[in-house]
């Protein structure tokens, strides 16, 4: 057996041996790299004589050829035993329960739901929804809604204030939407159809209360907007929230400075133990309070009273939120627990829609 012989058969060997790709290509890196055996006994070619070269050449090409041969079949067997491997290590149990991914996974809020709930309803009665900043002038918050100067509605409200600058002026936190009001009043000539929704503040906190709240307002103004127009709002607006196809509803008389007159709205229903139902029985329970706009609001706003008439309304989003979805504490709304949560919480991906039926599943 020549030395080529010996080589070739060892290297043979050396391929039928390797058990990896990598290894398969250490062996065609020793045989046919640059300084690989075969590629030694090549260079010795150019030292010969023409007709040794010749026949030793053809011989180093043979051995060169079964070894790269032997090299792409190795490599084919190779890579379909990985497959195999691979194939049998990542089946896939179909029988096996989904995951809930991480977005449906989450709870959307009682009172984000009810947030949009509310603004889908009215968005389809044709309001607007607009917001302004919860730090604001006593100007906005009180003296353009016609609170006057000292007088104890001021004091009704319970303010967090901030410390006074020095011209004596105070910012606040506002203790109600209606500043929202003042502005799209100054910056927008009637009609105007707004809701506004937004968070609260009052320093008050117990059972019933807490420092922070979320109301939702709306305005109306036009030439000939009157109540009537606002008690078929309110009637369309329990029906859709409340999800029946009536309710009763109750005006009585009421005092707010920036509306006269002013009513405090209630609405008919049962209650059953924890259940309320609406719509039906001898209970009245309070969700709202309305009226027309004073014309003295008019005029600090920018609208002239003589031409224009509006009427506007306001309710606790985490009131209504409570009576709908049947929560009896109002601050576990606010505890952030995520047992809560998963129990009082919405579906992410179900987005509240009338023809959905709001929050039917
Ligand atoms: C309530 C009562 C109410 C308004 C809010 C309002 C706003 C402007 C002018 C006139 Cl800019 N009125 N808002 C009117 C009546 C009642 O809220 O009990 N809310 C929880």
């Amino acid at each position: 057996m020549s030395d080529l012989d010996t080589l070739q058969s060892k290297i043979l060997a050396d391929i039928a041996s390797a058990s990896d790709e990598a290894a398969l290509e250490a062996v065609r890196v020793a045989a046919l790299g640059k300084k690989g055996s075969i590629s030694a006994l090549l260079s010795t070619l150019g030292k010969m004589a023409p007709d040794e070269r010749k026949t030793e050449g053809a011989k180093i090409n043979l051995a060169k050829d079964a070894v790269m041969r032997a090299l792409a079949a190795r490599r084919e067997v190779l890579k379909s035993a990985a497959l195999d491997a691979r194939l049998a290590s990542e089946t896939i149990d179909v029988t096996l329960s989904l995951r809930e991914t991480p977005a449906e996974a989450g709870r959307i809020h009682p009172l984000s739901q009810v947030w949009d709930e509310v603004t889908t309803i009215f968005a389809d009665m044709g309001f607007a929804v607009a917001e302004g900043p919860d730090i604001e002038t006593d100007d906005y918050n009180f003296t353009r809604l016609n609170f006057p100067e000292g007088h104890p509605a001021r004091e009704m409200h319970d303010t967090f204030y901030f410390n006074p600058k020095d011209d004596g002026s105070r910012l606040l936190l506002r203790t109600h939407t209606s500043p929202v009001q003042v502005r799209t009043m100054l910056s927008q000539q009637p009609p105007i159809r707004v809701i506004c929704p937004g968070r609260t503040y009052r320093s008050d906190s117990d059972q019933t209360h807490t420092p922070m709240f979320h109301q939702v307002e709306g305005l109306v103004i036009d030439k000939s907007s009157h109540l009537g127009h606002l008690k078929w709002i309110l009637h369309e607006f329990c029906k859709a929230f409340f999800e029946v196809d009536n309710v009763n509803m109750r005006f009585r008389p009421s005092f707010f400075p920036f509306t006269e007159p002013s009513l405090e709205v209630d609405i008919q229903c049962r209650r059953d133990k924890n259940e309320i139902r609406f719509g039906e029985g001898e209970d009245w329970l309070e969700i709202l309070g309305c009226g027309m706009v004073h014309p003295n609001v008019l005029k600090l706003c920018g609208i002239d009273p003589e031409v224009y008439q509006g009427f506007a309304w306001g309710m606790g989003i985490d009131r209504i939120a409570m009576l709908k979805y049947g929560i009896a504490d109002l601050r576990q709304l606010f505890e952030g627990d995520v047992r809560w949560l998963t129990h009082y919480g919405f579906k992410p991906l179900e987005i509240p829609t009338l023809a959905g039926g709001l929050s039917i599943q």
